[in-house]
């Protein structure tokens, strides 16, 4: 299935591409089933990103395109303000049931940079409504990843994604990110640098408590390269969040859905946050769609401050829970169910780290992390930083595998639907391709 390219790429600008290098040699992408992409001169990619870390299912999913076709044909629309359709409210319960503690209340967004969004503002307005409205301040981590909007750029971390943007939401703060020189090549969790979460206690001292609203972290930072949490350190920061009433945010755009080995990163590190967002492998990719998922504290308390009748949140969006994204969703549940996806992670974790820290001996390698189903592999940049990434992507793609790049950061994260033959020509590929650098 060869496509030619008669027309001109000029007038779509790619996001988050290098659009000069791709226009002069496009990696187009025609097809996509199971566990492979088709590219537009033919060739099979083997997904070793699962997309952008959301296919969990893997691809050309029946189940889902069926669920979705029905849904257009009965429903196509339903305004979500101030109306509803029944399905959105099923997904939610669906949703409610996987996570931890009391976080049962699910606010739809359509990305996850609008579920990050979402908990931002529902966190300002959970402190207004309880007489607190004084707590303004945000507290994010160097090196996360929270989206592009301005919210979530304001708690993120990574410069290139926040320099050419503006300063941010008011008074903001960041954590030190986790990444200790004593843990290179360790496997899963490092067991120092807990004693980092205390730069939270430090913002306290320095700030008052009384104006810090919330800490936004990912469990794993994932887009940044793969960070594990050292043991501990999720802990103290829920310690340090509950001896001052900030309300601590898990972003599990990335880890939620069955990446860690279980349901939510909240579940393998055994730390319940306050909110939850999600997005990416809630629909299996196949419809953008985010959420939010809140404890019982923080909607009594939001709905509990209006008047009967009256909004409680003027917050959404006019596609919150829109029919085909929860029927993706619904769908996505019922396969994730049917296949125990979440336990199958689990189950394949060990062959992943196993021919993941197998690597290490190549000598363009300075580094891997890995916990669950995502490892992060440096490489000694050549050049300038992510020079040798763009090429290297390139050279992966040419033999036959996708993989997702942060500068020269190779992150792999496979579909959860992977098999021991798949995961050995990641690494077969990864091998061939690393060692001729
Ligand atoms: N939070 C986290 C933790 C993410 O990983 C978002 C929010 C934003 O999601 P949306 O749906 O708005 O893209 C993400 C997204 C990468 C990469 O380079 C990572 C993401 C998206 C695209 C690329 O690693 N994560």
């Amino acid at each position: 299935m060869t496509q030619t390219l008669s027309n001109s790429l000029e007038e779509h600008w790619m996001p988050f591409t290098a659009n000069r290098h791709f226009k002069a040699n496009p990696r187009l992408i025609v097809g996509a089933e199971g566990m492979y992409y088709t590219t537009h001169t033919g060739a099979k990619v083997l997904d070793g990103s699962a997309g952008l870390f959301c296919v969990a299912a893997g691809h050309g999913r029946r189940e889902i395109a069926e669920a979705v076709q029905r849904t257009l044909t009965e429903l196509d629309y339903a305004p979500p303000f101030q109306y509803g359709h029944p399905a959105s409210f099923e997904l939610a319960r669906r949703i409610a049931a996987l996570t931890p503690g009391d976080l049962n209340h699910v606010f739809y967004a359509n990305s996850g940079s609008e579920a990050v969004e979402t908990a931002l503002k529902i966190a300002f307005a959970y402190h207004r409504a309880r007489g607190e409205g004084q707590r303004l301040r945000l507290v994010g981590r160097e090196r996360a990843y929270h989206g592009v909007n301005f919210g979530g750029l304001t708690v993120a971390g990574m410069v290139n994604n926040k320099k050419a943007f503006g300063l941010g939401l008011p008074g903001a703060v960041h954590l030190r990110h986790t990444q200790l020189p004593e843990h290179k090549y360790v496997v899963g969790q490092p067991d120092t640098g807990a004693e980092l979460a205390d730069d939270l206690q430090r913002f306290v001292d320095l700030h008052g408590a009384d104006s810090i609203a919330a800490v936004i972290v990912e469990p794993i930072a994932g887009s940044t390269g793969v960070l594990v949490p050292p043991k501990g350190y999720l802990n103290r920061l829920r310690e340090i969040c509950d001896a001052h009433h900030i309300l601590l945010i898990f972003d599990e755009v990335i880890c939620g859905f069955g990446r860690t080995g279980k349901n939510f990163g909240a579940d393998s590190f055994g730390v319940v946050p306050d909110m939850i967002t999600m997005a990416k492998a809630l629909t299996n990719g196949v419809v953008p769609m985010g959420a939010v998922a809140v404890s019982d504290r923080i909607y009594e308390t939001i709905t509990g401050a209006a008047p009967e009748s009256a909004i409680e949140l003027f917050h959404g969006y006019t596609y919150s829970g829109c029919p085909v994204a929860t029927a993706a969703g619904l769908a996505t549940r019922d396969i994730f169910d049917a296949e125990n996806l979440v336990e199958r992670a689990a189950q394949m974790s060990p062959k992943f780290l196993e021919g993941l820290f197998d690597l290490k001996d190549l000598p363009v390698i300075t580094d891997i992390r890995g916990y669950g189903m995502i490892g992060g592999i440096d490489l000694a940049p050549k050049d300038a930083p992510g020079v040798r990434g763009l090429a290297v992507m390139q050279q992966f793609y040419d033999a036959g595998l996708m993989v997702k790049m942060t500068g020269d950061c190779v992150l792999v994260s496979p579909p959860l639907v992977c098999e021991d033959k798949h995961l050995d020509e990641m690494f077969t590929k990864l091998r061939d391709v690393l060692k001729s650098q």
